[in-house]
């Protein structure tokens, strides 16, 4: 895994499409019959992209503390960002926008500094050929469960027609790798319709790093990728290897216009926390207006962000996963060297904070915004007998920051913690 991704930590992820006209969930919606496939896609119509800015989106993920984005260059509805040739089913030929939404996107991006994602739905509600196999290649005994988006509605399977959709599908994504410069990560979607062998990995995944042999997949790749990425509901147990919990603002991934159940600000910091505390990064979701412009409230959770990880930034870039909550119950992280433990502190304490098990001398622990010393004292336990006591470390809510407070304590070396259950202390002093 390449070292920029697991120092990246914040990512944003942009579902822009032509389901923000009428504000409906991106392709789901016509999928399972809330509005037709005809009225979803007269959407294309209504796609003007007429303030479109890709500078003033990457400068605002810029400003969020991100270090790489993902923007859908073509969701499950197969309707494409980018100027494909092989298919009409694209905002560039088929809406007033008449723009590469993708080519404008990977240039601001770049020139911001930012490393390119981009997403890429491999089943294709939209295209002819897609719709002709089973998952798994099995013929389900009840035909009548079958929804024809995803597989044939009469048991009957071409596998010709597959062969030519997975061409399709490996032909726009030689497009996106080779019209626009280096792409850094492909973040694929919709996999699960088909297995491993249907989707002709591993070849494919040789294919697609023969354009970037650096260029990182997600683990949406039938076991073929290189990272997991748990979605919504946060990880309460440490994944096993590299992670990124991809997450939305409100509760929609592209903009529907009625959906006012947003996140706070602090709730958000909070939970980007919670993926520092465990090692993963963050890709937070935003869906503009289908004029290209970011409604203000999801742009003012990007701007918060930013103040917030430039204050605590000591924390974050460089940051390892943290000592487990029974030992700190907020999260935390600590420096590569393990030498500096940093705890979030996301609500206002009456008193001190707690940490158990932690069997180094702490030399000193300040806030980290402020820079104030905090007084510490340690009670129970036998070091002696080798059983830490608690360190609590007084602190109370003039000392806080608006947000997520982060206190940094100075170890005398690496971090070591007592993973006991208790003992008898056998030798008093
Ligand atoms: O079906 C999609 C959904 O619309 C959205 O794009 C999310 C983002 O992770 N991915 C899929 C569901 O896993």
């Amino acid at each position: 895994m390449q070292d920029w991704f697991k120092k990246a930590k914040l990512g944003i992820f942009i579902h822009y499409g032509i389901y923000a006209v009428k504000g409906v969930s991106e392709s789901w919606s016509f999928y399972h019959g809330s509005i037709s496939y005809e009225d979803y896609m007269k959407q294309l119509d209504g796609f003007t992209a007429s303030k479109f800015d890709a500078d003033k989106w990457a400068d605002l993920f810029k400003k969020s503390g991100a270090r790489y984005s993902v923007l859908t260059s073509k969701h499950h509805d197969g309707v494409a960002l980018f100027d494909t040739k092989y298919s009409d089913l694209s905002v560039v030929k088929k809406s007033p926008a008449g723009r590469d939404i993708l080519g404008e996107y990977i240039a601001a991006v770049r020139r911001a500094g930012l490393k390119v994602g981009v997403y890429y739905s491999l089943l294709d509600w939209s295209h002819p050929d897609y719709a002709s196999v089973y998952p798994d290649w099995r013929v389900p005994e009840d035909l009548s469960t079958v929804n024809g988006y995803s597989s044939p509605k009469d048991g009957t399977q071409d596998k010709e027609a597959w062969q030519r959709f997975l061409q399709f599908d490996r032909n726009q994504l030689k497009e996106i790798l080779s019209n626009y410069g280096k792409v850094d990560l492909l973040w694929f979607d919709g996999d699960w319709e088909r297995n491993a062998e249907q989707w002709g990995l591993p070849e494919f995944k040789d294919y697609l790093k023969s354009f970037n042999e650096d260029l990182i997949i997600n683990n949406r790749f039938a076991g073929y990728g290189d990272y997991l990425t748990p979605e919504q509901g946060i990880p309460v147990n440490r994944p096993k290897g590299v992670w990124e919990f991809c997450t939305t603002i409100n509760s929609s991934w592209g903009y529907q216009h009625r959906d006012n159940h947003y996140k706070s600000l602090r709730q958000i910091i909070h939970m980007f926390c919670d993926c520092l505390s465990m090692g993963g990064n963050m890709l937070l979701d935003i869906g503009p207006m289908e004029d290209g412009t970011v409604d203000p409230r999801q742009e003012a959770v990007l701007l918060g962000l930013g103040e917030w990880i430039r204050a605590n930034e000591e924390a974050v870039y460089e940051s390892a996963v943290g000592i487990p909550v029974n030992y700190y119950g907020d999260g935390s992280v600590l420096s590569e060297d393990g030498q500096t433990l940093y705890l979030f502190v996301h609500n206002r304490p009456a008193e001190a904070l707690c940490v158990k098990g932690l069997r180094n001398r702490v030399k000193r622990a300040t806030i980290l915004h402020s820079g104030k010393e905090l007084r510490m004292d340690v009670h129970g336990g036998a070091p002696w007998n080798g059983i830490p006591g608690i360190l609590w470390i007084y602190m109370t809510e003039k000392d806080c920051a608006e947000m997520t407070t982060v206190v940094k304590l100075e170890l005398d070396g690496p971090v070591r913690l007592y993973d006991g259950g208790g003992a008898v202390i056998t030798d008093n002093q």
